[in-house]
């Protein structure tokens, strides 16, 4: 049957990471417990227009009162691994000095409900929300925040290296630098290009200073990568995908992973490099045991004018955040697309997984974070999110080939666990595989979630069941 075809095809080797991701800001709310201190996301929603319909996550889906019911949800789901971030400002916060003990408490608790549920956790220590105290001092433009970072990391590997095997740096450092810096879709909603690319430097400099804080462990750098094509093959169009393929995805992969910035990009922008100093790059390139990969879409790109500014629009008033290349459009590649109007294109995530292995050998990979917002309707006790479902085996489906390939992929980790604050859309936009009801606060596996459970299901007993 078509079933049994679908389950044989999405046979995975045995120890494969199969999990869903979450970040803090997006879950977590409770935002003045126990001593947490501001983040930039908190000063962001609170100032009129950032968010759709004024927004926040004050409470969000309160994880914070909740993460027991939360990790008895993974343990039903069979997740073998669950990746999650540490708020800084519940760490430290005031950014820097003071630590803020009963914030790192709360992180221990959570680590230790997921292993006495025999869940891995995989704790991200940077997802978008810094200190507001460190965006006073110029944020992530200023080397200092960097620094920072490290001190940050140093003190959560002290307090939790223990129980967690596998950690990772900074989530999706180009969203942080250019939406943070030069759009402004993202918290602290600057729009300053040359602030944006000293942003990316510090964000890539802060994970390689990072990755040394954290000594001996398990360690990896995370980044959103996209396929992405010429829209025609004219010389133009050649060049626009060169460019947004070199902000986008070698800004990153080669100065991590290589030790060098891409050439071509620096020449495209054009300004004065000087804040990248003698050694920068080798603390960048600091050895890492695994590359975490962001994958949501393709995009189709030209460098005629006409098309659109970005992939998808905005939800708010925002400028371009492609520094250097504002005069690069984005057109219709002609694929389905999802609430978020991002294009569906599980081919992208074979092409993306086989280009690092090729251009980054040796390095294993995971599959950090791959999903898709629908709009879901509840009825009669469940939804029945078919696109989400379809959207999931696709893309398990891309994985599968790849490691046909020879990719050396070791996990998957859907987002969302669960429906949460999806930034500057607000809670419009639903990512989860377990439905939240924002004013009952309950949980609910979508049928997406139901399927997903039965793929591990299917692939864990075939894995010897001692450990
Ligand atoms: C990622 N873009 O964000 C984040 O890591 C998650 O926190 C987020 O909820 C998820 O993907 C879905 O959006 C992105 O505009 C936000 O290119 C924006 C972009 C990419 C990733």
């Amino acid at each position: 049957t078509q079933e049994e075809q679908t389950r044989s095809e999405l046979r995975f080797p045995t120890g494969f990471a199969w999990g869903a991701a979450t970040s803090a800001y997006q879950i977590e709310g409770a935002v003045t417990a126990d001593g947490r201190g501001t983040s930039i996301w908190d000063t962001f929603t609170k100032t009129p227009g950032r968010v759709v319909g004024g927004e926040h996550a004050d409470v969000a889906i309160d994880h914070y009162n909740r993460y027991r019911d939360d990790v008895r949800i993974m343990a039903d789901l069979g997740l073998s691994a669950y990746r999650f971030s540490v708020s800084w400002p519940r760490v430290q916060p005031d950014g820097s000095g003071a630590v803020n003990q009963k914030g790192l408490d709360f992180y221990k608790r959570l680590v230790d409900e997921l292993l006495s549920h025999g869940i891995d956790p995989w704790l991200t220590l940077y997802h978008w929300d810094l200190p507001q105290a460190l965006e006073d001092r110029g944020g992530w433009p200023a080397r200092d925040t960097a620094l920072r970072f490290a001190d940050y990391a140093a003190i959560v590997h002290e307090a939790l290296h223990d129980r967690v095997h596998t950690w990772s740096t900074v989530n999706e450092p180009w969203c942080a630098a250019f939406l943070g810096y030069a759009s402004g879709e993202h918290a602290p909603g600057r729009r300053e290009p040359e602030n944006a690319i000293r942003a990316a430097h510090h964000l890539n400099l802060a994970h390689g200073l990072g990755v040394q804080a954290m000594g001996a462990r398990r360690v990896g750098g995370c980044v959103n990568l996209y396929a992405i094509t010429p829209a025609t093959a004219s010389e133009a169009d050649q060049d626009a995908a060169r460019r947004i393929d070199g902000l986008q995805n070698r800004f990153f992969l080669d100065a991590l992973l290589t030790g060098r910035y891409p050439q071509d990009v620096l020449d495209d922008l054009r300004m004065d490099l000087a804040f990248i100093e003698d050694g920068d790059l080798k603390t960048i390139n600091a050895p890492i045991d695994v590359l975490l990969v962001n994958y949501y879409s393709r995009f189709t790109v030209s460098g005629a004018p006409g098309g659109r500014a970005s992939a998808a629009a905005a939800p708010t008033d925002s400028a371009s955040p492609w520094v250097g290349s504002e005069h690069v459009s984005f057109v219709n590649g002609g694929r389905p697309v999802t609430a978020m109007g991002w294009e569906i294109d599980e081919d992208g995530l074979v092409e993306v997984l086989a280009r690092v292995a090729r251009d980054y050998p040796r390095i294993p990979l995971v599959v950090s974070e791959n999903g898709a917002a629908f709009e879901d309707v509840l009825a009669d006790g469940r939804v029945r999110d078919e696109e989400r479902r379809a959207y999931f085996e696709a893309h398990l489906g891309a994985c599968r080939e790849a490691i046909d390939a020879g990719v050396p992929l070791e996990g998957y980790f859907a987002w969302s666990l669960m429906d949460n604050f999806e930034w500057a859309w607000g809670y419009g936009k639903r990512f989860g595989i377990v439905r939240v009801d924002y004013e009952t606060q309950e949980r609910l596996p979508k049928d997406s979630a139901t399927w997903y459970a039965e793929i591990i299901r299917q692939n864990r007993n075939h894995e010897p069941t001692d450990s």
